[in-house]
């Protein structure tokens, strides 16, 4: 698939460039899984007005799910949230002064009324965020869901093929 030419149905932002390298592993999946999707830097700090205009925007652009990433003091997740009624995906990225104890927590503890559901630290979490995000198109995509399907029998598939840890 073209994801060029596709409509995104996922955004996948983070707060730096900085994050490019944990969020990569949720592009990963959702390339892999053959998701639409877009990706852009939006600083809720350093790029307050970007952020109101992703959010407010994004139902109506098409988007079903948005991947936010961030580090530290990790405002991006909520305030997106609050600004919209698409699902978002949370995702802490590894700080190096708190090793990403102070993104989690950042990003976790939403009031109630404004979810945001929220992944692992670092590379697992942004993987896990590609795919929960596959999985709730799944229901309305048929292609998705079959490779979504794909993949989980691979990955079962690949485990029980090499029971021995000793073996290379
Ligand atoms: C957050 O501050 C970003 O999400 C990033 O994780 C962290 C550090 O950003 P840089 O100083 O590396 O740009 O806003």
């Amino acid at each position: 698939m073209n994801q060029n030419v596709v409509a995104p149905l996922v955004g996948v932002v983070m707060g730096s460039r900085s994050d490019w390298e944990t969020m990569q592993h949720a592009t990963q999946r959702l390339e892999q899984l053959g998701v639409p999707h877009e990706v852009r830097v939006v600083s809720a700090h350093r790029t307050p007005e970007l952020l109101v205009d992703y959010a407010k925007s994004a139902q109506a652009r098409g988007l079903r799910a948005i991947i936010a990433g961030a580090g530290g003091a990790a405002h991006l997740p909520g305030m997106i949230a609050a600004m919209t009624a698409v699902p978002v995906l949370g995702v802490p990225v590894q700080s190096r002064a708190l090793s990403g104890l102070d993104s989690l927590l950042s990003i976790v503890q939403m009031p109630a009324g404004v979810p945001v559901a929220t992944f692992a630290i670092g590379n697992a979490g942004a993987a896990n965020a590609g795919l929960f995000a596959a999985a709730l198109l799944a229901a309305g995509h048929a292609n998705i869901a079959a490779a979504l399907a794909d993949f989980r029998a691979k990955q079962t598939a690949d485990v029980l093929a090499q029971p021995d840890p000793r073996q290379p």
